[in-house]
C-alpha cells in the first residue's frame, strides 16, 4: 500500500543558518545559494503533486529550516515534538498554530521526553523511532502511547553513530528500504527489500519518496543508479548548503 501525500510545509532558511548546528566539517553554508536550493526544493515538491505551505524564515532559530524535526504529521493526528537540542527546542512553538490549520487532533511530547521527528520513520502504520542524542527513551515511549490511541504502532531503534534514524534510512514504500551504515546489520530491518548505500555515498541514504518519485541529493550517482535499478523514478536536487549543517532532503519539509 503506497501512501499518497497531498501537502507539505516548509520554512525558508534564515540568514542566521550559517550558525546552525553541525558536525559536517564542510564549511559555512552560503545563504543566497541555500535560498535558491530551497526554492528549487519547493518546486520539486509541487511537481510531485504537493500543495506547499511556505513559512517565513525565523531568525531566532538558525536550524529552523529543518522543519521535519519539530512535528510528526500522521494520517490521524499531528504530534508536536520536543526537540532534543536546546538551541532548537523553541522551534516547536512556531509550528503549533500552523498545524491547527490542518489537524483537529494535535498531541505533544513533553519534558522529560525529547524527540526529533528526524528520528521517526513510517512504514505503513508502524513508526520506527530512533533513540539518539536528540530522542530519549521517554520521548519515544510518549510517542508510542500517543500512536496507540489512534490505532498506530511504534517501536524503538537504538542508534550508535547517526544523528537521526533517517540520516541512514529511508523507506521508499513497496517494502523497500534505502539503508546504510549502522543499520545494515540490524536484524530489525532484515525483512525489507534493501538498497544498501555505500559508505562513501552515506549522505544519499536520506532520500525521499514522494508519490512515486524518489528525490535524491545531487552528486550521488551510484545510489541514484541503484534506486533506478530497483524500479523508481528519481529526481536529483542540489542541497549542498543544507548538507553543511547535517540536514538532508527529508529534514526540509513536513509531508502529509
Ligand atoms: C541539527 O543538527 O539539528 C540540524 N543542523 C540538522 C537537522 C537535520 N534534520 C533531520 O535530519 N531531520
Amino acid at each position: 500500500m503506497n501512501r499518497i501525500f497531498s501537502k507539505a510545509i516548509v520554512r525558508k532558511p534564515c540568514r542566521e543558518m550559517v550558525n546552525g548546528l553541525t558536525t559536517a566539517e564542510l564549511g559555512k553554508p552560503d545563504y543566497e545559494k541555500a535560498l535558491e536550493q530551497h526554492n528549487r526544493y519547493i518546486e520539486v515538491l509541487q511537481e510531485c503533486g504537493l500543495e506547499v505551505t511556505v513559512l517565513e524564515a525565523d531568525s531566532e532559530f538558525p536550524d529552523s529550516t529543518f522543519i521535519e524535526d519539530v512535528a510528526l504529521c500522521t494520517s490521524k493526528c499531528a504530534v508536536i515534538t520536543n526537540p532534543g537540542a536546546s538551541s532548537r527546542n523553541g522551534e516547536k512553538l512556531g509550528i503549533k498554530p500552523v498545524l491547527k490549520g490542518f489537524y483537529t487532533s494535535i498531541e505533544e511530547i513533553v519534558h522529560p521526553g525529547t524527540l526529533d521527528a528526524g528520528d521517526v520513520m513510517l512504514v505503513d502504520n508502524h513508526f520506527y523511532i530512533g533513540i539518539s542524542a536528540r530522542t530519549n527513551q521517554d520521548g519515544a515511549e510518549q510517542l508510542i502511547n500517543i500512536l496507540q490511541k489512534y490505532d498506530l504502532t511504534g517501536s524503538k531503534v537504538p542508534l550508535k553513530e547517526m544523528l537521526h534514524l533517517k540520516t541512514g534510512l529511508s523507506y521508499l514504500e513497496q517494502n523497500t528500504l534505502l539503508i546504510s551504515g549502522e543499520f545494515v546489520n540490524n536484524t530489525v530491518f532484515e525483512k525489507f527489500r534493501r538498497i544498501v548505500v555505500d559508505k562513501n555515498e552515506q549522505y544519499a541514504a536520506n532520500s525521499l519518496w514522494i508519490n512515486g518519485n524518489v528525490l535524491v541529493p545531487k552528486g550521488f550517482t551510484e545510489t541514484k543508479n541503484k534506486i533506478e535499478q530497483a524500479g523508481y523514478k528519481t529526481i536529483e536536487i542540489d542541497v549542498s548548503e543544507f548538507r553543511k549543517l547535517d540536514g538532508g532532503l527529508s529534514c526540509l519539509s513536513l509531508r502529509f
